[in-house]
């Protein structure tokens, strides 16, 4: 989508600014950014969109390829399934994608990020060469596509090209499944440099860093790439599978979380994603480093991860964001929604995340999203508010489950009852996207993905 600097003012009945619910807003927007916010507010010269509008929420962890893969996966294999056993056909599935195909099925999902809530994403990019494992004639060519689908779609994007340097603790070399992601620190850093030149044509992104795991880094690589790299954001996953845990004890003595806050400088700068196993002390730590955790409870269902300990976190003041990971379904109030549920079904309680008595659980579960989100994101995200992106998403109030409420019972009715079927429009930096629930390039987008998996499914 081409640059669009005209300034605009866009009016709505309702929406949630920073100290709460306002009526008759009108916000001001020039190159993308909100400069001006009135409330009770004429409409006059006003682009007039019915609705409540909301900050579009930022998705802070995705692979955008593993789209492709969705449903495919649900087939009891020889052995039982776990997590290793579906990151086995990860890597068949990936082992062919061609530059077009990903940047295909890149564009699918984040059209379908914008249709259902999510206005910015943070890409955790790992496949970067071909599939011999050599590096493209141009070391930014996957880089490339990410951002070119995130053009086209108009999602805001935070690039985080991944540093995959071993297979296991202590260093042990990669495996064949590997071979496209791997890279050593120095040619790393040229990837970021190649990565940094494919988002200078989109509006406003952003480019951090995604040390993979710490079964993908040894200590002194990631101090290497760290230290050319100090202003962050940086990504990483830890501590989602148990074996990960025990693997990790057995190299250090340590686990993965509590390794992390012993010896690396995690601070707001860090988001830590999944954290699903942790101590009550490495909860605390964390909480108070001012990292961010990166849940995406839809694939830590699907993968069998386990449940994030919820209570213990949020009482010890930590900040979270939700990512879509795996991409199996694309939902923003889907995954509020299996955030708190799971929490439900583990301490058989109701209203887990929501702390105050009268508090609403949708409207807690949203403003935590958007604030921890926003942290990850490295991006003037997650409010709206002046020196902001314009990220709106917009609820039909005329909804049968939002017209005889208001207030947080949207947001409770958005997460709980109706889903991403309530969003009318969507708009990024000030420019509509989505109307009708639809993203405005959907069939061609469509189109192009089908071409592309009838053509991976049959190979
Ligand atoms: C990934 N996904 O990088 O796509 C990983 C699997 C790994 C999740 N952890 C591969 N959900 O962790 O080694
Ligand atoms: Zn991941």
């Amino acid at each position: 989508m081409g640059a669009e600097s005209s300034a605009k003012r866009l009016f709505f009945p309702h929406a949630l600014l920073r100290g709460g619910w306002a009526r008759d807003v009108v916000l001001s927007i020039d190159n993308g950014v909100i400069t001006a916010i009135a409330d009770n507010a004429s409409s006059a010269g006003a682009e007039i969109i019915s609705g409540v509008a909301l900050p579009g929420m930022p998705n802070l962890h995705s692979h955008a390829f593993q789209r492709g893969m969705a449903g495919l996966t649900e087939i009891r294999g020889a052995t039982e399934d776990t997590f290793w056993t579906w990151r086995q056909l990860m890597y068949r599935f990936l082992d062919a994608l061609t530059p077009d195909d990903v940047e295909a099925i890149a564009a699918l999902a984040y059209a379908e990020m914008l249709e259902s809530g999510f206005t910015s994403v943070a890409e955790f990019h790992y496949l970067h060469h071909d599939e011999n494992g050599r590096p493209y004639a141009n070391l930014g060519e996957m880089a490339g596509r990410i951002a070119a689908a995130a053009g086209e779609t108009g999602i805001g994007l935070t690039l985080l090209p991944s540093f995959y340097n071993f297979s296991s603790f202590g260093g042990e070399a990669t495996l064949h499944g590997q071979r496209r992601f791997a890279n050593d620190p120095a040619r790393f850093l040229s990837l970021l440099e190649k990565s940094r030149e494919a988002i200078k044509s989109l509006e406003d992104a952003a480019v951090g860093i995604a040390p993979h795991s710490l079964r993908a880094i040894t200590p002194e690589t990631l101090n290497e790439v760290l230290a050319a790299f100090p202003q962050g954001p940086v990504h990483i996953h830890v501590a989602e599978q148990v074996k990960e845990v025990s693997d990790c004890v057995a190299w250090s003595g340590q686990a993965p979380v509590a390794w992390l806050l012993d010896h690396m400088p995690v601070d707001r700068r860090w988001v830590l994603i999944h954290a699903t196993h942790m101590t009550p002390q490495e909860a605390a730590g964390t909480a108070a480093s001012g990292a961010v955790i990166g849940l995406c409870p839809l694939t830590e269902a699907s993968l069998g991860d386990g449940i994030f300990e919820g209570p213990q976190f949020l009482q010890a003041g930590g900040s979270f964001g939700i990512g879509t990971d795996s991409n199996i379904e694309i939902t923003a109030p889907g995954e509020l929604k299996q955030l708190e549920y799971s929490q439900r079904l583990h301490y058989r309680i109701r209203n887990a995340v929501a702390r105050r008595e009268g508090e609403s659980t949708g409207r807690a579960l949203y403003e935590h999203a958007l604030a921890g989100g926003a942290q990850a994101m490295g991006r003037a995200v997650g409010l709206l508010a002046v020196g902001q992106r314009a990220d709106i998403v917009v609820l039909d109030a005329a909804h049968p489950d939002l017209a005889a409420v208001s207030g947080d019972r949207w947001l409770d009715a958005y997460t709980f009852v109706v889903g991403k079927s309530a969003i009318s429009g969507v708009w990024v930096g000030g420019r509509q996207v989505v109307e009708a629930g639809r993203h405005l390039q959907r069939p061609s987008i469509v189109a192009r993905y089908q071409r592309t998996m009838q053509r991976l499914v049959g190979l």
